[in-house]
């Protein structure tokens, strides 16, 4: 195979799962700002999604929040993203969006509370025997804000219990992936808030607990290529959680804030052998200004575009400038795949797939925006920045 035949060959292969909480209404503590067309609940979720697929061909599957996403059958609801050429893909619990969880969730200082938020954990690994679901992913917002507010060292066992508690439950084929950050409810301790905590965790669990990279989840100036080199050097990166920030948890559309960096990650996802289905490649974002479907769209072709760069990077040529110590030749070979153009390489990966090459001008001539702007009345709310 000729190098160029390997990269369209491997960009093939790329699936990017998509949340079904970025098609619905979302917006910041300030306002949410709703749009025309909005999914009225997690069925048309689904019918949204499905868009982003057929003009990709690189989003076949759906993450799920639960509640946000409560049906009273999710095997109908896997049925139907069946029917729509899709799966369904993670599921999240939500233990931060009760009046319980104020101090917290398994971590939280009342068993009563504790045994709540377990039950929920529980209760989504039940949905995903439904849905065939592989993946459970964990985000908890508990933590203090206060210096003494309350024990440390014992919210790290409490959260211990509670982990190993749904370890126990998982199948054979099911993951947890624990994701990370570093603040935000909790602004003085969070119990999960870096790869370090989540590491450890999953360390003492088992191979069936990962670490989820979510790259809004870092401190300005954190080198993410290197959590995430180190990590796929350990076998312990899950997912990642892609967006953009400029600030904080901005949850923008990823590759938009900062593309050298979605670049520089990806190489180390190849370097370190983490393009492969062990490593799963979803969004977690929010489109409050922008239209959603094209929002998503665009952000897939981020990640691919990112990806494809990556790919490009010359292995051996880099070899052998970082061997023998040539800082600028490394850098360049580096930086000349960066610098690539690589739009047209892609858009003719997709027409090989017998897709269009520019995926954003076929979903508008698709008609799909007006169409649900004049069917669907009322839109659901994401649940998110609420
Ligand atoms: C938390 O900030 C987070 O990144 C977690 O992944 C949640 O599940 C997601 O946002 C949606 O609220
Ligand atoms: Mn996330
Ligand atoms: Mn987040």
């Amino acid at each position: 195979m000729t190098e160029l035949a390997a990269v369209k060959a491997a960009l093939k292969t790329q699936a990017v799962e998509t949340p079904s909480w970025a098609y619905g209404n979302s917006g910041t503590r300030f306002k949410v700002f709703a749009q025309p067309g909005v999914p009225r609940d997690p069925f048309e979720k689904l019918d949204d999604a499905a868009k982003v697929h057929e003009f990709t061909g690189a989003a076949p599957t759906v993450a799920l929040h639960i509640p946000w996403d409560k049906v009273e059958d999710y095997a109908a609801l896997a049925k139907h993203a069946e029917e729509r050429g899709l799966k369904l893909g993670a599921i999240n619990s939500n233990t931060f969006q009760d009046d319980d969880y104020k101090l917290g969730s398994i971590c939280h200082p009342d068993a009563a509370v504790r045994r709540k938020a377990l039950d929920h954990l529980l209760e989504c690994v039940d949905i995903m025997d439904a849905t065939g679901s592989k993946d459970l992913k964990l985000w908890f917002a508990d933590g203090t804000n206060y210096p003494g507010q309350d024990d440390i060292r014992e919210r790290q066992d409490r959260l211990a219990e509670g982990l190993a508690r749904v370890y126990e439950r998982l199948g054979d084929d099911q993951r947890m992936l624990l994701e990370y950050k570093f603040f935000e409810p909790a602004f003085y301790t969070t119990d999960v808030p870096d790869w370090g905590t989540a590491y450890a965790h999953c360390l003492k669990l088992g191979p069936k607990a990962q670490v989820v990279v979510d790259t809004g989840h870092h401190a300005p100036g954190t080198n993410i290529e290197f959590i995430v080199a180190t990590l796929l050097r350990e076998g312990k990166l899950g997912a990642f959680d892609f967006n953009s920030r400029f600030y904080a948890d901005d949850d923008l559309m990823v590759g938009a804030a900062d593309p050298f960096q979605l670049f520089r990650i990806m190489y180390e996802v190849i370097r370190g052998g983490g393009f492969s289905p062990d490593v799963a490649f979803m969004l977690d974002q929010c489109h409050n200004i922008e239209a959603k479907i094209p929002a998503i769209i665009r952000s897939v072709m981020n990640v691919q575009e990112a990806t494809a760069k990556a790919l490009l990077v010359d292995r051996e040529a880099l070899v052998v400038a970082q061997r023998s110590g040539d800082v600028l030749a490394a850098n360049a070979v580096v930086m000349d795949a960066y610098n690539t153009d690589v739009r047209p390489l892609v858009g003719e990966v997709r027409e090989e797939l017998g897709l269009d090459a520019d995926p954003m001008a076929a979903y508008r001539r698709s008609g799909w925006a007006e169409k649900i702007a004049a069917e669907r009345v009322g839109g659901q709310q994401a649940g998110w920045g609420a």
